[in-house]
């Protein structure tokens, strides 16, 4: 929403509010309609699907509109501080359903598009998926958005609108080939191009410092941010904040001068430089990615949201020492990191504040959220680039770093190893500039996203910033949103969730728990039974479409997506599948539970193992299906494209959640959450909010195997042997010496020779040390599956119990104790 822009002319806030719009089916009925005619310009009688989308959701879209200038001017009148969330993902899927929820419009559009002779679900397929994030915690931000409006705190979200989001992950034979994602093709109706909201983003040149110490920057390149605005409904349709994302532009598309010259390919140039700006989303998640474009990219998106917040501020309110006491800035992860540096550099150069008063409001304003503790995810940019692109920015970091280093100084308990810890250079090997360090030194809230995750946190990454500022570190365990992963992809255990709990269970998910008086209940254990069943074959008929891979919904529906990456051991996963194949086949007259084993997940482009590891489950996968022997008792499917959407229908088709990462490895997860609450067991490790999730379903309702964080630390810190514990463990030597002869791989025999070498002589990710525990543990899982009854219960237990792992409770946390905003 455009408020009060200097750029427009001022508006009076006593002008009316546009009036909301009908509800009525024949209403929408006559406006889809319209919007075709006149927005669209088709025949209805011509009108394509994609053109009924199109309709639908400009449609939905005004009635959205009115809401959300009601927010913006609310949130105005009151003078209310404001949220903002800068991320350089918003993995947010489709959203014309999200919307129509959260209107309450399902069935009356149902029913608009009956009389149309539209088949809604048809057209929902249609949406693209808008996949401006790699994974957890794109999805995260998300979830947080949806949240926020929801709960009735002022926010807008801050990104950049990829023209390209995460690729097109296809698989040919059997490996992952990267295709771009194109989800703008058809034009994005969902969103408003606010050209009066643009900002100059500089890169390079020089700076100069006059007579009073003033430094003034003059970029050498400049380029455009120009905004465009996705609203974001909350439940009931409370409340609609704003998604502002960010497309780089040259500040003079045509370089006339240049063109009427006649160089055209030179004034083309500038043109295509800003455009990769914005162009793509870097497709890496955990693994390192350290390229200019991305530096880039980080200080462009983070900019341009910051001059518009101080623009914001300073239109609403006369002193830009007030900023802490009316926005609050949230950086998810390190990726707007700059931003700390950035604020500084607007505060002093250009609102002439000097270092100490500047410092005071970054510190006041700012908090960072850390997601990561993986040594190769650190974000670092090496010194010399840093300051060729940011060159006051460089400066500034280093008078920061200053300023912590003395105040470091000055306690007086610190050595000179802590010293160098603390600081935001690391001059070891290549001076670099640590932005993990920077994010925690301009922040007075660093939180991790599950208790365990905060408490490595202080162990390790920030062990020693964590000593000088005790009170900064703070714990915020993640959520996801109910709406999108209860109600709207389980409709029938919805219904039956608020039947038992009698309110609105998505106001308050903790009203679940009026399930769990009927989890040994024969009567609500058949009808979980009938609806599971109902969703699985769904994912059956999916599967066999996409894959031709045919499931019977009697088999044990065992799924692991996510990234694949080899902290989160699909490989283990993979590795236990190959023993109980050899298994089922040594001891066909055993009473075998039949398991359909699925993966889904996408590899970064650059990540060999990963590849590998993808390649390796279509291989076991080849092998295993085509065998009489094991027929119906085994099937493995890897279901290409990752994706929300596609998260939307395997989710609640899962009977077994596969959330088995190392121990101390994955910061929190969160599909472990969506799998719980759609009613699926959990076999996890004791790793991230499985941790807390296993303290509110009850240690007796989920499966927990394996190492603990610290015994993984223990072994790691002790020299620990793989062979010795492979060579103990027949089952496994077994699979391993199959895979790496070439057993699932006749075509290459030595394909996987390195892969599992590694296992055998280092196995940092703790596959073999794992993997009895793991394999026992899986028979643990039949043994429960053997009794029906005993499963529903459980699996109902486990839907009544996730009140806690709601986004909703996730975001009143943050604005109780970092934002200091009342919802
Ligand atoms: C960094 C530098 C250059 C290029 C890319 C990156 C990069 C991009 C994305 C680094 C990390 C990410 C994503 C990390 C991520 O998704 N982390 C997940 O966050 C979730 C939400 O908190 C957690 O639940 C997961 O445990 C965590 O893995």
């Amino acid at each position: 929403m455009t408020d009060q822009p200097s750029r427009t002319v001022a508006t009076s806030q006593s002008l009316p509010l546009p009036t909301p719009k009908s509800s009525d089916p024949a209403r929408l009925a006559a406006d889809i309609v319209d919007r075709l005619t006149y927005r669209i310009g088709k025949d209805a009688t011509v009108a394509t699907q994609d053109d009924w989308l199109t309709a639908v959701i400009l449609v939905l879209r005004d009635r959205v509109v009115a809401k959300w200038m009601e927010s913006t001017r609310e949130t105005y009148r009151r003078e209310g501080k404001r949220v903002y969330y800068l991320s350089l993902e918003f993995l947010i899927g489709r959203l014309m359903r999200d919307a129509m929820t959260n209107l309450g419009l399902v069935d009356e559009m149902q029913e608009a598009l009956g009389e149309l002779g539209v088949d809604l679900d048809l057209i929902r397929q249609l949406e693209p998926d808008a996949a401006l994030g790699n994974g957890g915690l794109g999805r995260l931000a998300a979830c947080f958005m949806e949240s926020m409006a929801s709960v009735d705190v002022p926010a807008y979200g801050y990104g950049i609108r990829y023209q390209n989001g995460m690729f097109r992950q296809q698989i040919q034979d059997g490996w992952q080939v990267e295709l771009p994602e194109t989800w703008l093709e058809h034009g994005n109706p969902w969103e408003f191009g606010r050209r009066e909201s643009a900002y100059e983003i500089g890169f390079g040149g020089s700076v100069a410092v006059d007579d009073a110490d003033k430094c003034t920057w003059t970029p050498a390149e400049t380029f455009t941010a120009e905004a465009f605005d996705t609203p974001i409904v909350g439940w009931q349709g409370k409340r609609v904040n704003t998604l502002r994302l960010w497309r780089a532009e040259p500040v003079d598309p045509i370089l006339l001068g240049k063109f009427n010259a006649g160089d055209h390919i030179g004034a083309l140039r500038e043109s295509n430089k800003a455009e990769a700006l914005s162009r793509v989303l870097y497709p890496a998640d955990e693994t390192e990615a350290g390229q200019e474009l991305r530096l880039r990219q980080e200080y462009f998106f983070s900019s341009a949201s910051l001059q518009d917040i101080i623009r914001r501020h300073l239109s609403q309110f006369d002193r830009i020492t007030s900023l802490p006491d009316k926005a609050a800035i949230q950086l998810n992860d390190t990726h707007p990191a700059v931003g700390v540096a950035e604020l500084m550099r607007l505060l002093m150069d250009v609102h002439g504040l000097d270092f100490d008063m500047a410092w005071d409001i970054t510190k006041r304003t700012i908090a960072y959220t850390n997601h990561t503790l993986l040594p190769e995810a650190l974000e670092s940019w090496p010194v010399p680039l840093f300051e060729r692109l940011l060159p006051r920015h460089m400066q500034i970091v280093y008078q920061i770093n200053a300023r912590v280093l003395k105040e470091a100084r000055a306690t007086g308990t610190f050595d000179d190893a802590q010293i160098s810890a603390m600081s935001l250079i690391d001059e070891a090997g290549g001076r670099r500039v640590r932005m993990g360090n920077l994010a925690f030194a301009g922040s007075h809230s660093i939180n991790g996203v599950s208790g365990l995750h905060t408490e490595l946190m202080k162990q390790t990454v920030f062990h020693d910033l964590h000593q000088l500022y005790p009170l900064r570190i703070n714990n915020k365990t993640n959520g996801v949103t109910p709406r999108r992963w209860l109600m709207q992809v389980n409709p029938a255990l919805y219904d039956m969730a608020r039947e038992a709990a009698g309110t609105d269970i998505m106001s308050d998910l903790d009203a679940m728990q009026a399930l769990d008086t009927l989890a040994d209940d024969g009567a609500a254990q058949e009808r979980f039974a009938a609806i599971k069943r109902a969703n699985k074959e769904r994912l059956a008929a999916l599967t066999q479409e996409r894959i031709g891979v045919s499931l019977s919904p009697d088999m044990m529906f065992d799924i692991q997506i996510k990234r694949i990456h080899e902290y989160k051991r699909q490989l283990l996963n993979i590795v236990e599948t190959v023993a109980l194949y050899d298994q089922i086949r040594s001891h066909p007259e055993r009473d075998w539970v039949p398991r359909a084993k699925l993966f889904a997940g996408k590899a970064a482009a650059s990540y060999h193992n990963a590849k590998l590891i993808i390649k390796l489950i279509g291989d076991v996968a080849k092998v295993v299906n085509s065998d009489p022997a094991t027929r119906d008792l085994l099937k493995v499917g890897f279901l290409p494209n990752y994706n929300v959407s596609l998260a939307e229908v395997m989710v609640p088709a899962a009977d077994l959640s596969e959330q088995i990462s190392t121990a101390g490895m994955e910061a929190s997860g969160t599909g472990n959450m969506k799998f719980a609450l759609n009613g699926a067991l959990t076999i996890g490790t004791l790793d991230g909010a499985n941790v807390e999730m296993r303290e509110h379903i009850g240690a007796e309702n989920i499966v927990i195997f394996g190492l603990t964080a610290d015994e993984v630390a223990q072994k790691r810190a002790n020299g620990y042997d793989p062979a010795e514990v492979i060579a103990a463990s027949p089952e496994l030597e077994q699979a391993l010496h199959a895979i790496e002869t070439g057993v699932f791989s006749p075509d290459e025999p030595d394909r996987y020779r390195d892969l599992i070498g590694g296992l055998r002589s280092s196995d940092w990710f703790m596959v073999a040390a794992d993997f009895d525990a793991y394999a026992n543990a899986q028979r643990e899982v039949d043994a429960i599956w053997r009794h029906p009854a005993r499963w529903q219960a459980m699996a109902i237990r486990n839907a009544a119990r996730m009140g806690y792992f709601s986004s909703d409770r996730t975001i009143r946390q943050y604005a109780r104790e970092i934002w200091n905003v009342l919802p």
